[in-house]
């Protein structure tokens, strides 16, 4: 019998299209040398053109699934995405709480990459609140790195969510208007790496998700945060490169690694 890879669990919400959310979460940490296991959050209705509604699972079924995934197996990192309601925010953060040594991954969803919003102001309060100073490294977009910590430059947004209690801060230029896309990692003495990314010219869906699952995949296998960051930023370019458009909207990541993918 081969040895278990480092496990993986991911709290988030469905995308039946496959491309964000708990399903590019699975895709992803199987692709980057993890097993994914999986709480679901809430359920969406959506096509690749955007979301039409979102359902919160109760707080409840969130614990109880966890529960039995944690009372069996040994999680070796936490990923975060769409939690769904306050509620299950803070069921989340109580569950994380018990388990300190683990690294955690918060990916802040606060909308999809079109903007359909995913969030509400109360899940934007306890993801402050609760779920901040929980998380080994955030991963924000700039949009939700300035809604989250109320400023306009993103060295300050950085540093307010640091200031909650998250030990680094991974934000995302995708939605800056640049010729190219640069991420820049901060911990508590300011910026640890810059990564620039030329811009690919299709609008995809699910590239957080992605990144955010990725660098959880990288801490599972042992990197340190920097590394991970980069090892997640290069898979995640690299999935967006080989992106496709099955549908009438956004472009999907191409996860696939296996031999002929
Ligand atoms: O890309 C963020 C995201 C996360 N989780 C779910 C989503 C989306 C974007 O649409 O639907 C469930």
């Amino acid at each position: 019998m081969s040895s278990s890879p480092p496990i993986v669990l991911t709290f988030a919400g469905s995308d039946p299209t496959g491309g964000a959310g708990l399903q590019a979460d699975v895709l992803t940490i199987a692709s980057c040398g993890c097993h994914p296991v999986s709480v679901l959050t809430a359920i969406t209705v959506q096509d690749t053109r955007g979301v039409e509604s979102l359902h919160a699972v109760d707080a409840a079924l969130v614990r109880a699934q966890a529960h039995a995934l944690l009372a069996d197996l040994r999680i070796a990192a936490f990923k975060l995405g769409v939690l769904g309601s306050r509620e299950n925010a803070r069921a989340v953060a109580e569950l994380l709480a018990l388990h300190p040594r683990v690294p955690v991954v918060l990916d802040p969803v606060l909308a999809s990459g079109r903007g359909d919003p995913l969030a509400g102001e109360d899940t934007v309060h306890a993801l402050r609140e609760f779920l901040l100073p929980l998380a080994t490294v955030a991963t924000p977009n700039s949009v939700e790195a300035r809604r989250l910590g109320g400023c306009a430059a993103l060295a300050d947004c950085a540093k307010a969510l640091l200031a909650r209690g998250a030990g680094y801060v991974l934000v995302t230029g995708t939605h800056e208007e640049a010729p190219e896309v640069t991420n820049t990692l901060y911990g508590a003495h300011g910026a640890v790496r810059e990564d620039r990314w030329p811009r690919l010219p299709a609008s995809y869906h699910g590239s957080g998700c992605t990144l955010a699952s990725a660098l959880a995949a990288g801490l599972a296998r042992g990197l340190d945060v920097p590394q991970a960051a980069r090892e997640a930023q290069a898979f995640t370019w690299q999935a967006l490169a080989r992106g496709f458009r099955p549908g009438a909207g956004q472009h999907l990541p191409h996860r696939g690694l296996a031999p002929g993918a």
